[in-house]
């Protein structure tokens, strides 16, 4: 919590506990006043390891200020079936939520198939109806809200293309990027089922004039995966696009393992792409990968850098990083419970802020069944959080 917040609430409890208006104004307020906050200096004396590193590390954040904590609360979003939890519908990897028309929208990957996975050990026994992997044989489906917490399912927004074309055997975990007025999906085009060799696939992109459709197949791969030997040889996953210097920002995820009997790989890392035209071409940063850890990416313009939400995998899992040069990110902080595959709510993504206002909510996945994840389906939930620079009445 900002302390300006701390400060009001302590305020209000004061006035509450006594019965009496409170002498304190938001502008009289002083440290003085409030000797339980950590003094914005570094002490001028010797500070264990761990309290020098509460100054020196974390981005020089005081925890009590810091904008980029947070806890994340999550509710069951109304409106969504799931044909009775037996594992073969499922709806995951939600996009970005954006706001038009009047609603919000989210894209998500959608499986609806006879039987539920075989997962992605057994590939070999998926064929065109029975799927591999709970993204496997999916197409990109989506809703829309007025109030973010009941959603209408619309249908699906890209089918999967006939074959060969990319994403023949799965369209999955897209993204939502607006430009110049017209609107880009940006999603995982599977050519062969997940597990066969590894969850292997590149990027393809549709676009569309108006949220709702119609999307037409740019009918090629936008974001390729990297040469042999580099760290994205194997996928690229997770497409994430945002708006920066006037210039296609778009983060995704890719992963790799010297063991290759780690059907999927357990060392994940995150990359930039960067492009003038949604339609490519995207040049990959010289610096990639980018982020060390996470699984999925979800990332939001703050200040005049991108916040990232890091979480699952790699040493730096269970944090808050931030790139004030939206390229070298730093650990912000560490928290818990984060949002799975989350897609926030970011209304400022597409603006080329150099002010980003941070987040408060969107829309994430939770997977049934830990121990056979890949075989069960995935519900679409709602997370809440306080990573915004503004105040909000309701989270008083
Ligand atoms: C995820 C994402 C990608 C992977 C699989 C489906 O949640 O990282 O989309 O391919 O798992």
């Amino acid at each position: 919590m900002k302390p300006i917040k701390k400060i009001i609430i302590l305020g209000l409890a004061i006035t509450s506990t006594f019965g009496c208006e409170t002498k304190k104004t938001l502008e009289t307020t002083s440290q003085e006043d409030f000797p339980f906050l950590a003094p914005q200096e570094k002490p001028n004396r010797s500070l264990s390891a761990a309290v020098e590193r509460n100054y020196d590390a974390y981005m020089s954040l005081r925890p009590e200020q810091n904008e980029l904590y947070t806890q994340f609360k999550y509710t069951e979003l109304r409106g969504f079936e799931y044909n009775n939890g037996d594992g073969t519908l499922t709806r995951r990897d939600p996009s970005k939520v954006i706001f038009e028309n009047g609603k919000y929208y989210v894209w998500y990957t959608y499986r609806n198939t006879p039987v539920k996975a075989v997962g992605m050990h057994r590939a070999k026994e998926a064929n065109d109806t029975i799927p591999s992997a709970d993204w496997d044989l999916a197409e990109i489906w989506y809703a829309t809200s007025e109030d973010g917490f009941t959603w209408k399912e619309q249908g699906v927004a890209v089918p999967r293309p006939p074959k060969p074309e990319p994403g023949w055997r799965s369209v999955t975990t897209t993204d939502i990027l607006k430009w110049k007025g017209k609107y880009y999906l940006y999603y995982q085009a599977f050519m062969e089922a997940s597990g066969l060799r590894g969850d292997f696939c590149p990027v393809a992109v549709s676009y569309a004039d108006s949220p709702d459709g119609p999307w037409t197949s740019a009918n090629k791969v936008v974001i390729p995966n990297g040469p042999e030997g580099s760290w994205d040889q194997y996928s690229i996953h997770d497409p994430y696009p945002l708006v920066h210097e006037g210039k296609i920002y778009l983060y995704y995820k890719s992963d790799f393992d010297e063991r290759p009997e780690l059907k999927p790989s357990k060392i994940r890392m995150q990359g930039l792409a960067i492009a003038e035209n949604p339609l490519g071409p995207f040049e990959k940063h010289p610096l990639n990968p980018i982020i060390n850890s996470g699984h999925e990416t979800t990332l939001f313009p703050f200040k005049e850098g991108v916040a990232a939400i890091v979480q699952r995998d790699g040493q730096e899992h269970n944090t808050i990083q931030y790139a004030k040069d939206w390229v070298n990110f730093e650990i912000a902080s560490i928290t818990e419970l984060l949002p799975v595959a989350g897609g926030p709510f970011v209304p400022d993504a597409f603006t080329d802020t150099k002010d980003g206002r941070g987040i408060t909510w969107g829309i994430s996945h939770f997977t049934n069944a830990a121990n056979d994840w890949n075989r069960n389906h995935s519900i679409l939930t709602r997370f809440d959080c306080d990573l915004s620079l503004d105040i909000h009445d309701d989270k008083m």
